[in-house]
C-alpha cells in the first residue's frame, strides 16, 4: 500500500509487482485439450490447407456468428483484405481514423485508399455525419469498426451504406461473442471479420475470420484465401497465401471450448475494476452495455486530465513503474501515423486517444491484482498534481 509519494516506484519506491501484470496476457484453455488434438493433427499427417480442425473451427465460429458461412484465415488483417477483394471493393473507403494501424493497412496494402472519418470523443464510435460529407465519386465501400468490441448504431451505418449504394464491411477484431440489439456479431454488413491473435480473448495463436450471410463472398474468399485455385491445378482468380493451419484451428478450438469461462472471468474483472475506479473524480470506465453480449476483452479507462492533474501517459508511467503494464489503445489516430499523416483535423480522435488506456485483464489476472491496481491508480490520481510536477522535473 502507497502511502507516501516517494513509496511509488516512479519515484524511487519499490514496485508493489515482483512480476508484472499485464495486458495482453492470452488466455490458454485445456491443455489436455490442446495436445490431444495436436495429436489427432500429426496423427492424421494433414497439417494445412482445409484439414478438419480449420473446417470444426469455422462451423463453431459461423455458429457463434449466426452466419451461415466462415473463411477462417492466418490473421484478421487477411481476412480483412479477402473480404475486400472478394467484395470486389476499389478505390476509396471511409474508416474511422480511432482504430488500430491493421484496419488502414489492410486497405493500402492491397491498393486501396483509405479516408479517415472522425469520431465520436465520448466512445470512439465513427461519425456518421462526417462519414457522409466524405463520400466520393471514388468511394465504393465503408469500413466500420466495433471498436473494444463495442458496435454502435449500425442501422443508421447500414442505412447510410445502402443510401450511396456502398459496400459495408466490418472490421469485427474486438467484437467476437458481442451483439447489437441482441443480434450477434457477424451478421451486420457484407462481411465482418474477427481476429484469434493471442491478445484476444479467443485466440489460435494467431487467426482469424471472415463471416458473412453472402454466399458468393464466401466462396471467392475461400477460393483467394488458397491463391485462387479451384480444383487441384487451375488458378481462376487473383489470389494469396492465408490460410489457417490445422496447429493454429486446434488452439481455437480449444479456446472455444472455454470461452464461457474467459466471458466471465473477463466480466468479474471488468466489474471489479469498475467498483475500484468508481466514484474517483476524472476518471471513467468506459461502460459496458449489459442488455447485450459482451467479451469484456478490453477493459478501457478514461483519463480527465483537467480533472485528475495526471495525464493518460504519466498514469500509465506511474503503473509501468509497478509492474503494471497497461496499453494506449489506441494511440495516435491513424491521421497522425507516417503512412496516413493528413492535415485535416480530427478533433474528436485526438481527444479519445489522448485519454483513454486499456488496463490488463484475461484469466491471468487475479481479483488481488486488481485491488492492488485499483489502489494504486486512485492514490495517484488523489496526488495527481505533485506527481505530475514531480515527473516533470526528474524528467
Ligand atoms: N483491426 C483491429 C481493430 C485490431 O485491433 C487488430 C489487431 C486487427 C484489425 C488485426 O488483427 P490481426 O491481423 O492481428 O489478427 C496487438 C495485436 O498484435 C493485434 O492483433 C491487436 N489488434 C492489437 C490491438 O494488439 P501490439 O503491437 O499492440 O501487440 P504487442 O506485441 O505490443 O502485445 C500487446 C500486449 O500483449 C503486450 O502487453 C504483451 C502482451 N502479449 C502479447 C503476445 C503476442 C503477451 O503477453 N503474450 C503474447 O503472446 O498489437
Amino acid at each position: 500500500m502507497k502511502r507516501a509519494l516517494a513509496d511509488l516506484a516512479a519515484l524511487g519506491g519499490a514496485p508493489a509487482f515482483d512480476t508484472p501484470v499485464v495486458f495482453g496476457r492470452p488466455n490458454i484453455g485445456s491443455r489436455k485439450a490442446l495436445y490431444d488434438r495436436l495429436d489427432e493433427v500429426l496423427d492424421s499427417r494433414w497439417l494445412s490447407n482445409g484439414g478438419t480442425m480449420c473446417e470444426e473451427f469455422e462451423r463453431r465460429v459461423a455458429q457463434e456468428a449466426g452466419t451461415p458461412y466462415c473463411v477462417a484465415t492466418c490473421n484478421a488483417t487477411s481476412a480483412l483484405q479477402l473480404a475486400l477483394r472478394a467484395r470486389g471493393v476499389t478505390g476509396e473507403v471511409i474508416m474511422p481514423a480511432f482504430t488500430f494501424a491493421a484496419t488502414a493497412h489492410a486497405l493500402s496494402w492491397i491498393g486501396l485508399t483509405p479516408v479517415l472519418c472522425d469520431v465520436h470523443p465520448e466512445d470512439g464510435s465513427l461519425l456518421l455525419s462526417e462519414a457522409e460529407s466524405l463520400i466520393g465519386p471514388a468511394t465504393t465501400a465503408i469500413l466500420g469498426v466495433h471498436v473494444w468490441g463495442r458496435p454502435s448504431r449500425l442501422d443508421d451505418l447500414s442505412a447510410l451504406a445502402r443510401r450511396h449504394s456502398l459496400s459495408l464491411i466490418f472490421d469485427a477484431a474486438h467484437a467476437f461473442g458481442c451483439s447489437w440489439n441482441g443480434r450477434p456479431i457477424g451478421g451486420f454488413g457484407d462481411a465482418e471479420v474477427f481476429s484469434f491473435h493471442a491478445t484476444k480473448f479467443i485466440n489460435s495463436f494467431e487467426g482469424g475470420a471472415l463471416v458473412t450471410s453472402d454466399a458468393e463472398l464466401a466462396h471467392r474468399a475461400r477460393r483467394m484465401r488458397n491463391f485462387g485455385i479451384s480444383g487441384h491445378d487451375t488458378v481462376v482468380s487473383l489470389g494469396t497465401n492465408a490460410k489457417l493451419h490445422e496447429a493454429s484451428a486446434a488452439m481455437g478450438l480449444t479456446s472455444l471450448d472455454d470461452m464461457d469461462h474467459f466471458v466471465r472471468r473477463n466480466r468479474d474483472n471488468y466489474l471489479r475494476y469498475r467498483d475500484e475506479i468508481s466514484g474517483t473524480p476524472g476518471l471513467r470506465l468506459l461502460e459496458v452495455d449489459e442488455q447485450e453480449a459482451n467479451n469484456y476483452q478490453y477493459v478501457v479507462l478514461d483519463v480527465d486530465v483537467a480533472a485528475t492533474g495526471l495525464g493518460r501517459d504519466d498514469l500509465i508511467a506511474v503503473l509501468e513503474a509497478e509492474n503494471v503494464i497497461a496499453r494506449r489503445y489506441f494511440y495516435p489516430g491513424c491521421h497522425r501515423m507516417e503512412p496516413y499523416r493528413t492535415l485535416r483535423p480530427l478533433p474528436g480522435t485526438d481527444s479519445i486517444s489522448a485519454r483513454v488506456m486499456a488496463l490488463p485483464t484475461g484469466e491471468c489476472v487475479t481479483a488481488d491484482q486488481i485491488a492492488t491496481v485499483g489502489a494504486l491508480i486512485r492514490f495517484a490520481v488523489k496526488r495527481g498534481h505533485e506527481i505530475t510536477r514531480r515527473l516533470q522535473q526528474a524528467a
